[in-house]
C-alpha cells in the first residue's frame, strides 16, 4: 500500500546511501515504539493480540500464493508466541539496494514485507497490515527461523534492533518461517494471552481459507499447576464457507439442509459465498476481503444485495408467486432469516469509511453480483419446491414488514398526541444536553422507585421496566413495536427505526441520553433480563451499543458491616478481604454483618445511589460488540429456539457468571 520512503520511484541507491537507509529504518521503528497505537491501534489486550495477527498474516499471504498450508501456533509458557509455517521462508539473500540481508530488512524496516512480491492477495501490509517489523519494534525479544534453499538461518533482535547476525545453522529438507516474539512489557498494559481470542479467529482463518490447517497450542501452566482446560485445537474446513454458515447458524432452524455455496472468480477476484435460510427473522450478513473482516461492507455486499434481490424478484415475477401482493417487496424481505458469509479475494484492496472496514473497489460489486445472480439462477431453477418456500417467506416478511411500519408509525402518531411524547413511566432528568445525561432502565416498579429516590435527577433519568420485556429473538417484527416496554425505550431514548429505499436505519439525531445504563438484579432472572435487553439492542439499536453508549451498572453482591462501619462487595474476594479488614485479623469476629443482596429492592435509595448510581462510586461495564459473529453466536443461542446449544453454553460458561444460581 505504502510506498517504503527510503528508496526513490525507480529503486536506485548507491552504497553511499547506506547509512542514512541504515539509519531511516532504524527511525521506522523508533517511531512504532513511539506511538504503537498508531501502528496497531492500542497497547491493550488487543494490540496485544494484534501482534500475532501481523505475523499471521504474512503466512496467510504464502497460503494465498498457493505455498503454505500448515501454520502452527504456540502460546508458550512465558506468554512468548510461537508462529511456525511451512511457505516458502523469508528470503535471506543480499538486499541490493540495502546492502544486507533481505531477511533483515523484512524485520527492521517498516513496510519492507510487501515489497518483494505484489502480484498476490495480500492480507499482511492491508487494512491495519503494518508488517512483521512491527512486531519486532514493539517485542523485547524476537527471533525468525528460515527454512529455505536446504538451509536453516536465524537472527534474533531486542526492541527490533538485530542482537545476532544472520546466522547459517545447518541444512533443511523443508522450507518455512518460525517467528518467536515475546511482547514488550514496557509498552503493553497486559502480556496475558487469551487462548480464546486467538481460538475464534484461527476458526475463521480456516474456514475462510479452505484447506489450511492451522493449530492452535497453549503451553502454558496454570498458577497452582494444574494445566490448562484447552491446551490443543486443530483447525481445518475443506466446506469453507459453506461449513462457516453452518457454524453461524448452529443455533438456528434452517430452512434446507445444504446452504446455497458460490465460488467464482473474473478478472483476477476471487469471489466465495454462502448463504442459508433459516427461521429467525434476522439478517446476517458478514464479510471480508482478503479475509479482513469489513464491518461496514462496501462493494462486494452491494454486489451480493443486488443479486439477491434481482434474481429472486424475477424469478417470483416470472413464476407469478407475487401475483397476489398489494404492495412492494423490498430487499430486506429477501435477507429475512438469511445468515450469509460474502468473502473476496482483491488484488489491490481499496478500504473506505471511518474505520476503514468498507471496501471501495467499485468493480468488485459487478463481479460479485454476477457470481451470486447465475448461482441462485441456477439454484431456483433446480430447487423449484425449495424456491416456492424462499418466496412465501419472502412474501411473509414482507406483509410483516409492512405490519410493522403501520405499529411504528402508530407508536409515533401516539407520541404527538401525548404532548410531551415522553413515557408517562419515564422519570426524566432536568438536563436537555444528552452528552451528560444518562438513563437508567430499571427492573421492575420497585426497584425503580428506589432509583428515582436515589438519583441526582439533573442528569440521571428513570424508565422502570416492568417483568420480563419481549424475546426478540423470537417474535416477529411488528410485535416489537406493540409490546409497551419496548415502546418505552424508544420514545424516551428518542431513536426511531426508519425505512432508508427500502433498509431500516436507526436515527439517532435525538437521541436523548448518552448513557443507557440496565440495572437489573444480581440474580439469574436479572441476568436473563439484561440478556433479554441487549439482545434487543444487539438486533434493533446497533449501532447504540457499537457507539458505545449503552452499559450494564453492577450492584454489589454483599454488604459488610461492623457497628456503623458498611463496606460493599462485588465478589467473593472482596468480601473475605473486607472480613479481614473489619476484624482486624481475630478468628471469629460475632460484630460483624454480612448481608447479602439478591435484588436491588434490598438496598434503600441512599445505599443505591452510592453502590450503583453515583459516578463517583459505580461500577459500570460499557457493552461493545468485540465480534459481530460472536455477539450474534451468544444471543442468536441464548434466545433462539434451539435449546441443546444453549444448555452446553451455559454449562462450559456456568463459572463465569457472577450470578447467585
Ligand atoms: C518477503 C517475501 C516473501 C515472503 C515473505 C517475506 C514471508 C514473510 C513471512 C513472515 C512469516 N512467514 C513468512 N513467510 C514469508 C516472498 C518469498 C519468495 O519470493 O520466495
Amino acid at each position: 500500500m505504502s510506498e517504503n520512503k527510503n528508496e526513490d520511484k525507480k529503486g536506485n541507491k548507491n552504497n553511499s546511501d547506506y547509512s542514512a537507509d541504515n539509519i531511516q529504518a532504524l527511525e521506522g521503528l523508533e517511531a512504532v515504539r513511539k506511538r504503537p497505537g498508531m501502528y496497531i491501534g492500542s497497547t491493550d489486550t488487543k494490540g496485544l493480540h494484534h501482534l500475532v495477527w501481523e505475523v499471521v498474516d504474512n503466512s496467510i499471504d504464502e497460503h494465498l500464493a498457493g505455498h503454505c498450508d500448515m501454520i502452527n501456533i504456540y502460546i508458550q509458557p512465558d506468554n512468548s508466541i510461537k508462529v511456525v509455517d511451512n511457505g516458502r521462508g523469508i528470503p535471506v539473500g543480499m538486499h541490493e539496494k540495502l546492502q544486507k540481508s533481505a531477511l533483515e530488512v523484512v524485520m527492521t524496516v517498516l513496510h519492507a514485507g510487501g515489497k518483494f512480491d505484489k502480484d498476490t492477495y495480500k492480507v499482511s501490509g492491508g487494512l491495519h497490515g503494518v508488517g512483521v517489523s512491527c512486531v519486532n519494534g514493539l517485542s523485547e525479544y524476537l527471533k525468525a527461523e528460515v527454512h529455505r534453499e536446504g538451509k536453516v538461518f536465524t537472527q534474533e533482535y531486542s526492541e527490533g534492533i538485530p542482537t545476532t547476525e544472520v546466522i547459517e545453522k545447518g541444512v533443511s529438507t523443508n522450507n518455512g518461517t518460525t517467528i518467536i516474539f515475546k511482547p514488550d512489557a514496557t509498552i503493553f498494559e497486559t502480556l496475558e494471552y487469551k487462548y480464546d481470542v486467538l481460538a475464534v479467529r484461527c476458526r475463521e482463518l480456516a474456514f475462510l481459507n479452505k484447506g489450511l490447517t492451522l493449530t492452535l497450542e497453549d503451553e502454558r501452566v496454570a498458577a497452582d499447576g494444574k494445566e490448562g482446560k484447552k491446551k490443543k485445537e486443530t483447525f481445518h474446513s475443506e466446506g469453507g464457507l459453506k461449513e462457516f454458515v453452518k457454524f453461524i447458524d448452529q443455533s438456528r432452524t434452517p430452512l434446507f439442509e445444504e446452504p446455497i455455496h458460490v465460488i467464482a472468480s473474473e478478472d483476477n477476484v476471487e469471489v466465495e459465498v454462502a448463504m442459508q435460510y433459516n427461521t429467525s427473522y434476522s439478517e446476517n450478513i458478514f464479510s471480508f476481503v482478503n479475509n479482513i473482516k469489513t464491518h461496514e461492507g462496501g462493494t462486494h455486499v452491494a454486489g451480493f444485495r443486488r443479486a439477491v434481490n434481482r434474481v429472486f424478484s424475477k424469478y417470483a415475477e416470472d413464476n407469478g408467486l407475487f401475483s397476489k401482493l398489494k404492495f412492494k417487496v423490498a430487499g430486506e424481505d429477501f435477507r429475512e432469516g438469511l445468515t450469509s458469509i460474502v468473502s473476496v479475494k482483491v488484488p489491490e484492496p481499496q478500504f473506505k469509511g471511518q474505520t476503514k472496514g468498507e471496501l471501495g473497489n467499485s468493480e468488485v460489486t459487478g463481479i460479485v453480483s454476477r457470481a451470486v445472480g447465475e448461482a441462485i439462477g441456477h439454484y431456483l431453477e433446480e430447487n423449484p419446491k425449495k424456491a416456492k418456500i424462499i418466496i412465501d417467506k419472502v412474501i411473509i416478511a414482507a406483509t410483516a414488514r409492512h405490519a410493522a411500519r403501520k405499529a411504528r408509525e402508530m407508536v409515533q402518531r401516539k407520541n404527538v398526541l401525548t404532548g410531551t411524547g415522553l413515557p408517562g413511566k419515564l422519570s426524566d432528568c432536568s438536563s436537555k444536553d444528552a452528552s451528560e445525561s444518562e438513563i437508567f432502565l430499571v427492573e421492575g416498579d420497585s426497584a425503580g422507585g428506589t432509583a428515582k429516590q436515589g438519583r441526582d435527577r439533573h442528569f440521571q433519568a428513570i424508565l422502570p421496566l416492568r417483568g420480563k420485556i419481549l424475546n426478540v429473538e423470537k417474535a416477529m417484527e411488528y410485535k416489537i413495536y406493540e409490546n409497551e416496554e419496548i415502546k418505552n425505550i424508544f420514545t424516551a431514548l428518542g431513536v426511531s427505526i426508519e425505512d432508508k429505499e427500502g433498509e431500516r436505519i436507526l436515527n439517532m439525531e435525538k437521541l436523548r441520553y448518552h448513557k443507557v445504563v440496565i440495572m437489573c438484579d444480581a440474580d439469574v432472572d436479572g441476568s436473563h433480563i439484561s440478556t433479554l435487553i441487549l439482545t434487543f439492542f444487539f438486533r434493533y439499536m446497533r449501532e447504540l451499543v457499537e457507539q458505545g453508549f449503552v452499559y450494564i451498572a453492577a450492584p454489589p453482591l454483599y454488604q459488610v458491616k461492623k457497628g456503623k462501619k458498611a463496606e460493599y462487595a462485588w465478589n467473593d474476594e472482596e468480601r473475605a478481604e473486607l472480613i479481614k479488614q473489619f476484624s482486624g485479623g481475630k478468628e471469629e469476629d460475632n460484630s460483624i454483618k454480612i448481608q447479602r443482596y439478591k435484588g436491588l429492592g434490598e438496598m434503600n435509595d441512599t445505599q443505591l445511589w452510592e453502590t450503583t448510581m453515583n459516578p463517583e462510586t459505580r461500577i459500570l461495564h460499557q457493552v461493545s460488540i468485540m465480534d459481530g459473529i460472536e455477539a450474534d453466536n451468544v444471543f442468536s443461542m441464548l434466545m433462539g429456539e434451539e435449546v441443546p446449544p444453549r444448555r452446553k453454553f451455559i454449562e462450559e460458561n456456568a463459572v463465569y457468571a457472577n450470578i447467585d444460581a
